[in-house]
Order: structure tokens, then sequence, then C-alpha cells
């Protein structure tokens, strides 16, 4: 019987038509366990933070940028207040030289976590369900 290792929120940033890692990423996820709500491309903060809404169990979003926009097309991630951590990755500035200050002022912006590669996924995930699950413990013995 197969168990779900948990939901994640999956989608591309607002003004980015890049589909291809997404849906490789859609698969790959589904192929490691997880239930994943892929939003798709061109996809709003605001879009991201209604679905999480509608599944509080969601482990985490995770936005993808291809297109070199990330910073505008987040800009209203710390006002969405989305309640579980949320991860970004792709190709996240403005032409081949990638300076560090890209990546702050995304962590500025309210990002939790930035890879650059799908296969650091799976392990991160896994850490999060972990640690939610050591803090859902206190709960549960007081609920019993
Ligand atoms: C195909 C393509 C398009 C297609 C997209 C079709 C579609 N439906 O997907 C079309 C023609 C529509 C397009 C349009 C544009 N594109 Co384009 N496109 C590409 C191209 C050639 C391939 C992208 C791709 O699918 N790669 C295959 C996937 C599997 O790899 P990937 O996207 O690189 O992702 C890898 C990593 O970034 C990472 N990753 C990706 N997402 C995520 C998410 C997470 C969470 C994690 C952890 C990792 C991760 O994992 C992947 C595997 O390693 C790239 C150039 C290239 N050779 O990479 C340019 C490229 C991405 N495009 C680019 C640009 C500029 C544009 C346009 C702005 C061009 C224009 N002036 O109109 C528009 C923007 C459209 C929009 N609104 O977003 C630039 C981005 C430059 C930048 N960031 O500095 C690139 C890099 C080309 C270039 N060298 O200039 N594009």
């Amino acid at each position: 019987m197969s168990h779900s290792k948990g939901t994640v929120v999956l989608g591309v940033a607002a003004s980015d038509a890049h589909a291809v890692a997404n849906h490789l990423i859609a698969y790959s996820l589904r192929a490691a366990g997880y239930d994943v709500v892929n939003l798709g491309t061109c996809t709003p903060v605001s879009e991201f933070a209604a679905a999480v809404q509608e599944r509080p169990e969601t482990l985490a979003v995770i936005i993808g940028s291809l297109n070199g926009h990330v910073h505008e097309d987040l800009r209203d991630l710390r006002e969405a207040a989305i309640e579980c951590p949320v991860i970004v990755g792709g190709n996240l500035s403005v032409g081949s030289q990638k300076d560090a200050s890209a990546l702050d002022r995304l962590y500025a912006l309210g990002v939790d976590h930035i890879l650059s590669q799908p296969d650091q996924l799976p392990p991160l995930l896994a850490r999060i369900a972990a640690e939610r699950a050591i803090e859902a413990v206190p709960v549960a013995v007081a609920a019993s």
C-alpha cells in the first residue's frame, strides 16, 4: 500500500512561462511519494497562498523561476504570509554573472530555502517533515 510523504504546492513564478522543469519536478516528487499540487506556470504569490490555506497540511511551497524576474514576482511574498516554508529554485538572476546579493534579496523577501537543483528537494522536504513531526509532539501529548 502506498503512503504519502506529504503534500507540496508547486508552481512557477508569476511572470514566468517556462514549463519543462516544472513538469519534471512534479513527476519526480510524485515518484518519490509526495502529493503534488501543481499550479503550473505564471502563478502569482496570492495563488500559492490560497492553495496552502486550502491545505493546511502542506509541507512546503516550491516555486521555480527561470526568466530572471523572480525578485519582482515574489515582492509580495511576506504580505501573503504563507505558513509553511517557501523553497525557490531555478535561474534566479538575469544574465550569466550570478552574484550572491540576488540570493540575499530573495531571503529578504521571505524565501526560506534556495536550491539550485531539483534533486536537493527530497532531502530538504524530509528534513522539513521531520522538524514538523517534532514540533507536533507536545501538542499531541497535551491533547491526550
Ligand atoms: C525553452 C525556453 C523557453 C520557451 C519556454 C517554453 C515552455 N513552455 O517551457 C519560451 C520560448 C516560451 C521561452 C521564453 C522566454 N525565455 Co526562455 N528559455 C528556454 C530555454 C531554451 C530552455 C529552458 C528549459 O526548458 N530547460 C530545461 C529544464 C529542465 O532546465 P532549466 O529550465 O534550465 O531548469 C534547470 C534548473 O534551473 C533547475 N530548476 C528549474 N526550476 C527549478 C525549480 C526548483 C524549485 C529547483 C530546486 C530547481 C529548478 O532544474 C533544472 C534542471 O537542472 C532556456 C535556455 C537554456 N538552454 O536553458 C531559455 C531561458 C530560460 N529563457 C530566457 C529568457 C530571457 C526568456 C524570455 C524572457 C525571452 C524573451 N525575451 O521573450 C522569455 C520569457 C517568457 C516568460 N514569460 O517567462 C533566459 C533566462 C535568462 C536569465 N534568467 O538570465 C534563458 C536562460 C535563455 C538565455 N540564455 O538567455 N523560453
